[in-house]
Formats: C-alpha cells, sequence, structure tokens
C-alpha cells in the first residue's frame, strides 16, 4: 500500500487519481506562508473530513441579516442552504431580521433549526451593514457560545450553488474577495485614510478578503466582532467611516490576526466576472439586485 512507500514515491506517484493522496493543484496557490490552508476544489477529501467532523457531532450556526426589503433573499437562501449547506451536520440558522413575520417557513432536514433573531433597523445603508459586527458579537457571548462550535457569517442577497461543508471550519478564516484574488497588493480597496482605524499602510496586507464570507470558532469571531466593532466607533466619534464598511474593518484585521485557514472564491462568486478556469465549483453565488428597488435608500 502506499504507506509503505517512501516519500519521494509519493510525489511520484501525485499523478494517479488511484493515489488517495492524490489532493493537489498546481494552478492554484494551496498554502499562505504562515502555513494556513486556501480551500479549492480539488484540494481535499470530503469523506474523511466529514467523517471527523461528525465525531465531534459539530453544530454550525449560519448567521445572516435580512433588514427590511433584503428579506425577499431568505427563501432562495435557505432553500438552497438545505440543499448545500453542511450537509449530513447539524446547523442553527440565526436570522437577524427587523421583519420576523417575513421569514419564509422553508422545511429543514432533521438537526437543522432555524432561530429568527429580532432587531432594530438602522435608516442608513451602510450602518445596517456594519452593524452585523456588534450584532454578531453580542449574540455570540449570550446565546451562540451555549449552542454552536463555529459561526459561519455571510450576505443575504445570496444562493448556494454547490456543496459548502466542513472543509471550510477552522478556528478564523475569510473568503479571498472575487475581484482581488488574482490581484497585486498594491490595488488592493483597502482603507488608505491613516485617520481610519481600518488604515491599511500601502506595504502590509496578504489578500483582500470579501465582508460577505467569515467566520470560525465561536471565540474566535467574538473577538474578530469586537475589535471590528470598536474600530468602527472610534472612527464613528471621528466622523470616519471605512470605504468599503465592514469590509474595511475585517480587512484590517485579517493583516494583524492571520486566518488559520482561507477559502478561493469558489466560495464567493459574482457571475459578473464570468466562470474561469481556475473555478472548477461555484459554490455561493451574488444575485443580481436591482439596486435601485431593492435598496430603499
Ligand atoms: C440596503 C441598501 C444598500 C445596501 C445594503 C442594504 C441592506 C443590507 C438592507 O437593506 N438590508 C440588509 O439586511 N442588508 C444586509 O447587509 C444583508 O445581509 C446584506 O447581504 C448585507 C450587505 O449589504 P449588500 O449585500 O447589499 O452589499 P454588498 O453585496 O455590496 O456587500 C459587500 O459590501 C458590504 C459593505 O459595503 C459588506 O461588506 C458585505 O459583506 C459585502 O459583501
Ligand atoms: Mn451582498
Amino acid at each position: 500500500s502506499g504507506r509503505q512507500l517512501p516519500p519521494y514515491f509519493l510525489l511520484l506517484q501525485c499523478d494517479s487519481k488511484e493515489n488517495f493522496l492524490f489532493h493537489r493543484r498546481s494552478d492554484v496557490l494551496m498554502m499562505t506562508p504562515w502555513f494556513a490552508p486556501i480551500v479549492w476544489e480539488g484540494t481535499y477529501n470530503s469523506e474523511i473530513l466529514n467523517e471527523q467532523f461528525r465525531r465531534r457531532n459539530v453544530t454550525v450556526g449560519l448567521t445572516v441579516f435580512a433588514i427590511k426589503k433584503y428579506t425577499v433573499f431568505l427563501n432562495k437562501f435557505l432553500e438552497t442552504a438545505e440543499t448545500y449547506f453542511m450537509v449530513g451536520h447539524r446547523v442553527n440558522y440565526y436570522i437577524f431580521t427587523d421583519r420576523p413575520e417575513e421569514v419564509p417557513k422553508v422545511p429543514l432536514k432533521e438537526g437543522r433549526n432555524v432561530v429568527v433573531l429580532q432587531v432594530q433597523n438602522y435608516p442608513r445603508w451602510q450602518e445596517i451593514s456594519m452593524r452585523r459586527m456588534e450584532l454578531i458579537n453580542s449574540f455570540s457571548q449570550q446565546r451562540f457560545i451555549n449552542e454552536v462550535s463555529y459561526l459561519v457569517c455571510v450576505d443575504v442577497d445570496m444562493r448556494f450553488n454547490d456543496q459548502v461543508g466542513v472543509e471550510i471550519l477552522s478556528n478564523l478564516f475569510g473568503t479571498l474577495h472575487p475581484h482581488f484574488y488574482a490581484a497585486e497588493r498594491q490595488s488592493f480597496t483597502y482603507e488608505r485614510r491613516p485617520a481610519s482605524q481600518a488604515y491599511v499602510p500601502r506595504d502590509e496586507g496578504d489578500f483582500y478578503y470579501a465582508g460577505g464570507f467569515f467566520g470560525g470558532t465561536v471565540m474566535e469571531v467574538y473577538k474578530l466582532t469586537k475589535k471590528c466593532h470598536e474600530a468602527m466607533m472610534v472612527d464613528k466619534a471621528k466622523g470616519i467611516e471605512a470605504i468599503w464598511q465592514d469590509e474595511s474593518y475585517l480587512n484590517k484585521y485579517f493583516v494583524y490576526y492571520k486566518p488559520t485557514k482561507i477559502l478561493s472564491p469558489e466560495y464567493l462568486w459574482d457571475d459578473d466576472l464570468g466562470r474561469p478556469e481556475i473555478l472548477k465549483k461555484i459554490r455561493f453565488l451574488a444575485l443580481p439586485k436591482n439596486h435601485a428597488a431593492i435598496r430603499n435608500k
């Protein structure tokens, strides 16, 4: 068997599909310089991972915000999550909304629950997006810590389109932004005003992460959302708001607290960018939105 063979032989065998260690790609970066895996289709074995997480009987919390008209996205979001998100594992959907009566009743598989959390609305959309950090933070301490092992925090204007499973789970994870996964550091849209708490100097930063998909253990998400919320409050007191709101503060955090795993843009794609060859799966896809009608500014 493969186990008996010396290491150089395993390297030579890496082209063989029968080899049980054949999980690598040469066309994408598979690991960061701080040894965090970057998750692409073809780089992991979901059978092994599912077995490990099932043995731990892990429960995953999926947080999503549907404030005002964004409740229209919930039906497709939940339906597709039932098909593709953490199949075979325990899941709690945490739906933050100001309109609980508009949360659709979607049939759920065994071991999966919807929890509706009523929250206030904010008049400015930037505030709706940014306050997610504060709310995830306070509910982590009050509730999530007692109910789930991991939190996955996502945008709602999306649909699942292929498997999103336990391969994403780690202490702290972020997702490569689909517009910047192939871009140079100089073009990353970090906050560049030194006066902001989200400021990232030109010679720092590893990747540009998407605001719409991050997570980790409840403790790590608690720490992340605390820092981001506090940074926003410092800025707010000075009349500053970072260029891409919560996404900017998230990116600042990840410069100094490196994620232990990074998800490829398979996990947050936008078809406006086409479907390049390196994407073997499109797992979570932005829905086209009628900005004028839905955003109700
Ligand atoms: C309303 C008007 C304009 C923008 C957002 C909203 C709005 C957002 C809303 O009325 N109700 C609501 O629940 N939201 C929540 O905020 C919802 O969960 C939504 O997915 C999230 C972010 O807003 P979204 O998806 O319209 O903005 P995107 O797709 O441009 O998001 C990216 O940039 C944001 C910051 O500007 C965030 O970082 C987000 O995570 C990014 O994906
Ligand atoms: Mn969005």
